[in-house]
């Protein structure tokens, strides 16, 4: 439909001389207050949400001239509404409303759609961008950094079939799917539904999301399981391995827990799995399942019994537990000659395995000063605990020099006294945030960060530290807004 001609005509020249201060000055009258009052009636819509609303979208060129949609409100507004900015913002909400079916600048679609859509209602080269993407004038503003979320780009009826399915396991209802189109703060409903499917089974329960993202780290073997469902060979249970790498990524909780715990934590099953925290041993029967490192000297997943048993079996200096934990936690595979960060002097080669060659230099100055807090944390032969003469047990099988081998080594070039000073300074890396992201990322969006991505991977992990305090949960809040996950 087009609008009917406006009864009467611009009177430009009054204008004029108002606009140009001669009898009453600009922000005496209206001017911000027309934006204004378009965005209160319509606060809603994209053309409000995607950042300040310009002049142009009701004035031709610069004001006083009116465009075709500012023309059509004219022709609403009372006589006086010109002279008098009271009038003018009383009777505005009655014009925009009455000129909501026009087509004013004719190019087809309705004043109301092009606003609900973010598109200009005077100017026929504005038209609605098609969905998941953004006008010209949206993507100006919404590349802004404070800007907070890309509202133009989302689809959200797409988002909330994805957050459904990747975070409660099913796909969304019906209902839930026509309440999202119709919503008036479709993010609002987003945010809730993420919220509740992070209480949901299928992301925090047994074999859920979260547990699964930890069998690279914890590497079960049924036949080693201790505890429940053992298998013939029980030497530990990795199932509190588990438990506490979940509990560390719910309900706001601190995620370098799992690097810094002191805890332990117990599942609990029912018709909702909960978590429970406790300082001993989940399990005191039977023995083969039994935490047995001391409240001081438990380092979260660096301590366990699994880890130890599984990781530093019978070795003096465990090479391959500290490889593995730099692996999982701070994303770097020493195997693959990622993270080197070698260390003056080093390797000393306190177990003669001659490591000092040049070719094996290369990876061992990083690695064994990096081995050197592991070496007071049993594992097999005595079972997991902690020794602080555990090397002189050794010098019968490697020589008298292993006696000589230190506890202090070196994380990320930084000096750390023993294990718990490693997790604690590992857990407070950048590598270690970049690393808890990334397994999302990599999980939700299906790869690791291109490039492109790069940017917002690390706003993500940046404001895991600060912004969010280490809760994994508030950042997943933002992940599902990036673009790498919310645009198809
Ligand atoms: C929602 C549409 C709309 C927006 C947005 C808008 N105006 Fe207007 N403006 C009008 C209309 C309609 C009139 C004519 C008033 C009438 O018909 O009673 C007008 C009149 C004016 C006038 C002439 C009256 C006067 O004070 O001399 C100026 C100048 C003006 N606008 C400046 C601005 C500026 C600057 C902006 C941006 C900050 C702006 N307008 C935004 C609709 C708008
Ligand atoms: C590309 C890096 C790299 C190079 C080069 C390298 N190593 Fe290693 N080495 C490792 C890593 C990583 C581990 C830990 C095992 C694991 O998790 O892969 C390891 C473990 C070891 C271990 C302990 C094995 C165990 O089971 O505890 C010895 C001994 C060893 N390396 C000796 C050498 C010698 C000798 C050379 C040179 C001939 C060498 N390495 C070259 C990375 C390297
Ligand atoms: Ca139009
Ligand atoms: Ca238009």
């Amino acid at each position: 439909m087009t609008q009917p001609r406006p009864t009467r005509r611009r009177r430009a020249t009054g204008w004029l001389a108002l606009a140009a201060g001669l009898t009453v000055s600009a922000d005496a009258w209206s001017i911000p207050q027309a934006t204004e009052g378009l965005c209160d009636v319509y606060a809603d819509t994209r053309l409000c949400l995607s950042g300040p609303v310009s002049c142009d979208t009701c004035h031709l060129g610069g004001p006083p001239a009116l465009n075709p949609y500012g023309e059509a409100l004219h022709g609403e507004l009372p006589t006086d509404a010109e002279k008098d900015p009271e009038v003018f913002l009383s009777a505005l909400e009655d014009a925009l409303r009455a000129t909501e079916g026009y087509d004013s600048d004719g190019d087809g679609i309705s004043n109301l759609e092009e606003i609900q859509a973010g598109s200009k209602p005077g100017d026929a080269a504005s038209v609605p961008a098609p969905p998941g993407t953004c006008s010209q004038e949206e993507s100006d503003v919404a590349s802004l950094p404070e800007h907070g979320y890309d509202t133009c780009r989302t689809d959200y009826a797409y988002l909330l079939r994805k957050v459904t399915i990747d975070f409660c396991g099913h796909s969304p209802s019906r209902a839930d799917l026509d309440a999202i189109r119709t919503a008036e703060d479709p993010d609002g409903l987003v945010d809730e539904t993420l919220k509740a499917c992070l209480d949901s089974e299928h992301w925090m329960g047994k074999d859920g999301v979260l547990w699964n993202l930890a069998n690279d780290k914890i590497r079960p073997i049924a036949a080693l399981k201790a505890g429940d469902d053992p298998g013939p060979i029980p030497l530990g249970d990795y199932e509190d391995d588990y438990a506490l790498y979940v509990y560390s990524m719910i309900d706001d909780h601190d995620v370098r827990e799992q690097l810094t715990a002191q805890f332990f934590v117990k599942r609990v099953d029912g018709t909702q799995t909960t978590y429970e925290l406790t300082n001993g041993s989940p399990t005191f029967f039977p023995l083969t399942a039994l935490q047995t490192i001391p409240r001081e000297q438990r380092v979260g997943l660096l301590s366990t019994r699994w880890f130890l048993v599984f990781f530093t079996m019978f070795t003096p200096i465990p090479r391959t537990s500290a490889a593995q934990a730099y692996r999982s936690y701070l994303g770097f595979d020493i195997a693959k000659m990622e993270g080197l960060q070698p260390v003056n002097g080093e390797p000393v080669d306190y177990d003669l395995k001659d490591v000092q060659a040049d070719a094996c230099a290369v990876c061992h100055a990083t690695l064994d000063p990096l081995s050197y807090p592991f070496t007071r944390y049993n594992g097999l032969g005595g079972g997991p605990k902690y020794d602080e003469d555990r090397m002189d047990g050794f010098t019968a099988t490697e020589g008298p020099q292993i006696a000589n081998t230190p506890e202090a080594g070196v994380l990320l070039g930084e000096p750390v006294a023993d294990l718990v000073d490693w997790g604690r300074v590992a857990a407070n890396s950048d590598a270690f945030a970049q690393n808890v992201v990334r397994d999302f990322w990599v999980h939700l969006v299906g790869d690791a960060p291109t490039p492109d991505e790069a940017e917002a991977f690390e706003r993500l992990w940046q404001d895991l530290q600060v912004r969010h305090t280490y809760s994994v949960e508030a950042m997943l809040h933002d992940l599902i807004r990036t673009e790498a996950y919310s645009v198809p």
